[in-house]
């Protein structure tokens, strides 16, 4: 069976002690995950270390990162590299989230490279893609997603590409209160397994969890995840409140 994963994005949301009641609430309510089952917390680079021992030992919850530098190592003032990520054991990295793109300009061969970092480095990456408005109101979204696809991970291995995670994510649902219906969100993730599929082959393209991320909540959580093709959610605002994320994790299949 393929992974099921509630993954939460702080963004650049809450301050240290924020955050650490925040994880320390929904790890109290101590929702036991089943082996195909992950929460991972994608926390603010500060917090990386208080967060994996806070998730230390408890089976099915791990800590990511938000972002990662495109180069090795050397002087590259603020950034933070992917062995900087494996010293301190973490587990997951989002790469190329819509706000990455949009904000710092980041183009999809600059996310082939950090892809690449990480999985030499043993980290499992949360690829984002996904489309804005004016592109879903054109109706040329699939194309647009299959390029994102094609010009950032084509050039993986299928053993490589099996061990990824995807989240699509578009980008007029990001924030606003739209969420995707199940519906579209059902028909797009099952054209992105095809277009694995078409590269790679039906068995791999069976095993890559492809999450959905744009306004997820503890109401819609269940239904969107009920889509066969829908393996759980990256979840923003929602997964700043407990409660909430908690109900999100509980929705996992
Ligand atoms: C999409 C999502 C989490 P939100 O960015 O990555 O955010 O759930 O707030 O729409």
């Amino acid at each position: 069976m393929r992974k099921k994963i509630a993954a939460a994005n702080w963004k650049m949301n809450c301050t240290y002690q924020q955050g650490e009641q925040l994880l320390q609430d929904i790890l109290g309510a101590n929702i036991a995950l089943q082996d195909h089952q992950q929460a991972i917390f994608a926390v603010p680079f500060p917090y990386l270390i208080m967060a994996g021992a806070k998730v230390e030992g408890k089976k099915g919850y791990s800590i990511s990162a938000q972002n990662v530098y495109n180069k090795k190592s050397g002087a590259y003032t603020g950034e933070v590299s992917a062995e900087m990520l494996k010293s301190i054991d973490i587990k997951y990295c989002l790469v190329g989230h819509s706000e990455r793109r949009e904000y710092f300009q980041e183009s999809n061969q600059a996310l082939a490279e950090k892809l690449d970092l990480l999985l030499a480095n043993g980290i499992t990456p949360i690829f984002c893609c996904g489309e804005p408005l004016e592109i879903r109101e054109a109706g040329t979204q699939n194309s647009y997603v299959a390029k994102q696809l094609e010009e950032s991970l084509f050039h993986l291995s299928a053993e490589v590409i099996s061990t990824i995670v995807i989240a699509y994510e578009p980008i007029w649902a990001i924030g606003t209160g739209k969420t995707a219906t199940a519906a579209q969100a059902q028909e797009i993730h099952a054209y992105l397994r095809s277009v694995l599929a078409g590269k790679y082959g039906a068995a791999v393209a069976d095993a890559i969890p492809v999450l959905y991320g744009g306004s997820v909540k503890g109401n819609n959580a269940a239904e969107l995840f009920a889509c066969p093709d829908v393996d759980g959610g990256l979840v923003g605002g929602a997964s700043l409140n407990a409660e909430e994320f908690a109900t999100i994790i509980r929705s996992l299949p």
